[in-house]
């Protein structure tokens, strides 16, 4: 089984908010890759599961290459659809933050990202986050931000509402990451979840 590297009082914490929100804003940083866009739609679905209304903003367009992620069309870049992404934003009554240390990360998204009042939750492996969170899941030592997003989903008791799209999304941030698992890829638990992932349903090969 996985190691359990969340602190019990974050998860709480993150479980409490999830119980009293329906509008979640999912976002990443600019010029997102697949592990910002991966660990941000896998955590869309699982949310749309639990019935939540769950949205992905990103600051810019997200590269064509990620297109093929399932809910890949449905994300809001906030570059081309200002008004809605920011309508989005303060309509929020939760914010996942993903996979960026710094508020500087999402560019001219920045002031209306600060100025929403809906609380923060911070999921990321950069070192030194910046303390603009409500709650800051940071651990420097995972090889991207998907697998914490998969660790955190299992600590949220939400293990089995990982669809096969989820996992796709979940794997595509991991692979990216590690370079396909060339590198940063000696934690034993990064095959623990790859199996788990494949039993979900995804096709390795075809990511
Ligand atoms: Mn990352």
């Amino acid at each position: 089984m996985l190691r359990q590297i969340i602190q019990e009082s974050k998860v709480k914490a993150v479980r409490e908010l999830l119980g009293r929100s329906e509008r979640i804003v999912i976002t990443c940083h600019m010029s997102p890759d697949g592990d910002a866009i991966g660990s941000s739609l896998g955590l869309m679905h699982v949310l749309a599961a639990i019935g939540k209304e769950a949205r992905v903003v990103t600051p810019d367009i997200p590269p064509q290459i990620l297109r093929f992620l399932p809910g890949a069309k449905d994300i809001v870049p906030y570059s081309k659809y200002t008004d809605f992404a920011r309508q989005l934003l303060c309509d929020a009554d939760l914010i996942f933050c993903l996979d960026f240390n710094s508020l500087y990360r999402v560019d001219h998204m920045r002031d209306d990202l600060a100025s929403s009042s809906a609380p923060k939750v911070l999921v990321d492996h950069h070192q030194d986050p910046e303390d603009f969170a409500d709650v800051i899941i940071s651990h420097p030592d995972q090889s991207s931000t998907a697998i914490l997003m998969f660790r955190l989903l299992c600590r949220l008791e939400l293990f089995n509402l990982i669809d096969r799209k989820a996992a796709m999304c979940i794997y595509t941030g991991m692979m990216t990451d590690t370079g396909n698992f060339s590198y940063n890829s000696n934690d034993p638990d990064l095959y623990v979840v790859i199996a788990e992932l494949i039993r979900k349903g995804i096709n390795k090969d075809e990511i």
